[in-house]
């Protein structure tokens, strides 16, 4: 019991002298670009699959991408957009992955542009943060945490999409 005691600051210093002071899942600042709001979905045993959102803002003059992503708790992490094909909800990967234009932002959220956390062999549960790294043409790398919101929170629409992945 002593231990576990002692245990929780040691964990809290750790963790800030991981992320540093401005590295927040609100904000963090990499270069031009600044990154919000970033979260996943957390995932019922044996989902096949995670939602991850996060707002990216490009205060350059530069054009940038977000060409690729990735984390040690995920086999793979997808750059995805859904959108509406008459009625229905469809999702496909973008292989060439999202532009990030000056003086503009992408916002990934719920229904629309995502990151798709595939083969997670333990699922995210709420509280806990998942530390991603995404890959831009220019800024270079980012590592951000991922703080994981509840399940009831996600819209009927991220229900169907999750369902798409079924055979992952
Ligand atoms: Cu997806």
């Amino acid at each position: 019991m002593k231990s576990r005691i002692l245990a929780a600051p040691m964990l809290g210093a750790l963790f800030l002298g991981l992320f540093g002071a401005t590295a927040s899942a609100d904000s963090l600042s990499h270069g031009d670009l600044a990154l919000s709001g970033s979260y996943v979905r957390a995932m019922p045993p044996n989902a096949p699959a995670a939602g991850g959102y996060v707002t990216i803002a490009n205060k350059g003059s530069q054009d940038d991408r977000l060409v690729a992503a990735r984390s040690p708790r995920a086999g793979a992490v997808q750059i995805h957009e859904m959108t509406m094909k008459g009625d229905v909800m469809k999702m496909r990967e973008r292989p060439d992955g999202l532009p990030v234009p000056a003086g503009g932002s992408v916002e990934l959220k719920p229904g629309g542009y995502h990151l798709m956390f595939m083969q997670v062999p333990t699922p995210f549960t709420e509280g806990e943060t998942v530390e991603t790294t995404l890959v831009f043409e220019k800024a270079g790398e980012i590592t951000l945490p991922f703080e994981v919101r509840a399940m009831s929170a996600a819209p009927a629409a991220h229900q169907g999409h999750a369902s798409d992945h079924s055979g992952h």
